[in-house]
């Protein structure tokens, strides 16, 4: 093979790309196609890393937020030298366990920034990750953090609304070290987007303070030039680089055929002769290889200096660099907590349990200074901001608090990018009917495991008089069923200031606080120095005589209700036990025995909870009561509303008398 150039390192990932998906017979062969020439710029000539040293935190970031073109990633990885993307990951393709999935994910290889797939996902993340860039640069110097982010972004990611909020953030916020290249071949599944779309996307940037600028994406020189000017620039950039789907596909470059389908065995004869790339599938010549090999260790000399750099900081400020940067927290950072709770429970205020999670957040925002926290512009209702953080602006960067505005899916998607980059502990507000409009960030938190602390206020219908569009009813149940998603509902300022402690200390994964509009007494006035959340459930108050005739079970502002209930149950000599349940996912994780000994072996068990049913049933079984909610709520005052829906102790009592007469009958 003569001197290798730049098509030849191209079209070593079409050829990959097109071999995979066809090997696999299925995937997506277009956009890697199309997009091989700019992505090979970028990897060659500008961006920052070092594949034999995959976790340096100062390397650059790289997001496929079209992620449906994983197989251009995984080439990337593989071409550029990434240990563990092996040309058999590639050969396995979408085969199950291996790193190569369909859409990449989050941890199966090193070079997989965040899981991508479900589209504008990716660049609201990246949006995330640059903040943390700006901020962390801020924090520790630009001789430590000092990086870009990089985003290649179709049609289909900037169509879909996340990226609007995203888009609109980084503007705003002026984060001029995140480049995204888009992929202007105006084609998506259905055909072309002139079915669908008439944006002008330049307009679109420059609309939200970006710097725009456009490309023959098949011009590497263009692309060169575009991406060295993006880098100078005081805003972010979007470059539109016109490209050609399925780019050498002989008959189906150019249409939507070549996006998510095999290309077929002529086809990719065709494509093979028309490149001028006549090597065997999964083969790629060795001029080729180590030209691509260079690229991927060309980062390794910044990479050494950088090392050096930090090994100059002093002791203490690199320790705590480094803690941050990989997750680990701050020695003995409970220790203020613990002393909260113990103060809380002798003076125990009645608070909401919002205004309950603001007082832990001036302990814990003093004790872990890498939390971020922020709010979808309510952040007098959800509480989230505390004195000593400072807002994180275009001129602040370094400011702990960040008002998202009325960008629920951008702040959630976002949180997750600045959890994946390091080095910040995220967390955010809204209101938890509005989890709604950010759940599919949430379930990537989950799927991601990573630790994001969702603040959801006025977490039911006693949020009163703003009615049934504001009062979640479902949510509860809705986002207990996302798996590694632990669900918090505390009851009083102390089993708050415990859910805040479980959130921060949960490395691998994300966290929603529901939190009260209205006051709750404190019920927990005995201190305790364990975590009594921690196992998601336990035994509030036991039966006073000793003997339990009832169990009832209740999460957040129903615990006082049943406390009153079993009060009034006293008094007809019936025994019921009070169990708090602020987080069913952990409760459901405990032993067999521990959960049996909680919930006792009393004839009746009822449930009580603001909300529906559904999550309770596996503690219930088909026998036991609950007394919630069976549909929307409505406007009105809050006694008025419990009253009105039957969340009352009188209708625990009367439900537990009956219950228990029936068992007796049954006996
Ligand atoms: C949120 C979301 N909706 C739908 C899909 C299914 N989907 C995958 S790719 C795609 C079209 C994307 O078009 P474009 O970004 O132009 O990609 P290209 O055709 O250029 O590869 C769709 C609708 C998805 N992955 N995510």
């Amino acid at each position: 093979m003569p001197q290798v150039n730049q098509a030849d390192l191209a079209n070593a990932i079409r050829a990959l790309s097109m071999d995979a998906v066809q090997q696999a017979n299925s995937g997506h062969p277009g956009m890697p196609m199309g997009m091989a020439d700019v992505a090979t710029v970028l990897f060659t000539q500008f961006l920052k890393f070092d594949a034999a040293a995959p976790d340096w935190p100062d390397r650059d970031r790289f997001v496929l937020s079209a992620g449906h073109g994983s197989m251009l990633l995984y080439s990337l990885l593989h071409l550029t030298g990434y240990k563990d993307m092996t040309m058999a990951q590639l050969k396995n393709f979408r085969q199950l366990g291996s790193k190569t999935a369909g859409h990449p994910e989050y941890g199966h290889a090193k070079g997989i920034e965040t899981t991508t797939g479900p589209l504008g996902q990716g660049i609201a993340n990246a949006v995330g990750m640059a903040m943390a860039e700006a901020h962390l640069s801020a924090k520790y110097g630009k001789s430590i953090v000092d990086h870009h982010t990089y985003v290649i972004a179709g049609d289909g990611c900037l169509m879909e609304g996340i990226s609007h909020e995203a888009i609109s953030m980084a503007g705003h916020l002026g984060l001029n070290r995140l480049i995204v290249l888009f992929d202007d071949n105006s084609i998506s599944i259905d055909g072309p987007t002139d079915l669908t779309v008439s944006d002008n996307q330049i307009a679109r940037f420059k609309a939200c303070g970006w710097a725009t600028d456009s490309v023959d994406g098949h011009d590497p020189a263009a692309i060169e030039k575009a991406i060295a000017a993006a880098q100078k620039n005081d805003r972010p950039t979007m470059i539109a680089c016109k490209t050609v789907i399925g780019f050498g596909a002989p008959t189906k470059a150019g249409t939507s055929a070549t996006h998510g389908a095999p290309l077929g065995p002529d086809e990719i004869a065709g494509a093979r002769e028309k490149l001028g790339w006549p090597h065997k599938p999964f083969t790629v010549p060795k001029p080729v290889l180590d030209a691509w090999r260079k690229a991927g260790s060309r980062g390794a000399t910044s990479r050494k200096a950088w090392d050096k750099r930090v090994a100059k900081l002093k002791p203490a400020d690199r320790s705590e660099f480094k803690r941050a940067i990989t997750g680990g927290l701050p020695k003995n950072w409970q220790d203020a907590l613990t002393a909260f709770r113990k103060r809380m429970s002798r003076e125990a205020p009645k608070v909401a349990t919002r205004a309950a999670s603001q007082k832990v957040l001036e302990v814990l925002n003093d004790a872990v200074p890498e939390t971020v926290g922020g709010s979808a512009d309510l952040t007098g209702s959800n509480n989230t901001k505390t004195g000593q953080l400072g807002v994180m602006n275009k001129k602040n960067p370094g400011g702990r608090y960040v008002y998202y505005g009325v960008r629920e899916h951008g702040m959630a998607a976002a949180m997750n990018g600045m959890a994946l980059h390091g080095g910040i502990i995220p967390y955010g507000g809204t209101f938890l009917i509005f989890t709604d409009y950010c759940r599919p960030s949430i379930r990537l938190s989950a799927l991601m495991n990573q630790r994001v602390v969702y603040v959801m206020t006025h977490d039911s219908i006693g949020l009163g008089e703003d009615g049934p569009t504001h009062q979640p009813v479902e949510h509860l149940a809705a986002l207990r069923a996302i798996p590694n998603l632990n669900v918090f509902r505390p009851c009083d300022i102390v089993e708050t200031a415990e859910a805040w402690e479980l959130a921060v200390a949960r490395e691998d994964g994300p966290t929603v606080l529901a939190l009260t509009r209205q006051g709750l007494p404190t019920v927990r006035t005995r201190h305790s120095a364990r975590n009594l959340s921690a196992k998601g459930g336990y035994v509030l108050s036991d039966a006073a005589t000793g003997k339990r005739d009832v169990t009832l079970i209740a999460s957040g502002s129903e615990v006082e209700i049943a406390l009153a209930a079993q009060a009034a149950l006293a008094k007809k000599k019936i025994g019921a036990a009070v169990v708090s349940m602020p987080c069913l996912d952990l409760f459901e994780a405990q032993s067999a025995s521990y959960r049996n000994k909680v919930l006792g072996d009393a004839p009746v068990r009822i449930a009580i909870e603001a909300a529906v049913r559904q999550s309770w049933d596996g503690i219930l079984g088909p026998d036991g009561g609950f007394v919630g909610m069976t549909g929307f709520g409505a406007s009105g005052p809050i006694d008025a509303l419990y009253k009105h829906f039957g969340i009352t102790a009188d209708a625990v009592v009367k439900q537990a008398t009956t219950a228990l007469r029936s068992a007796k009958k049954r006996k």
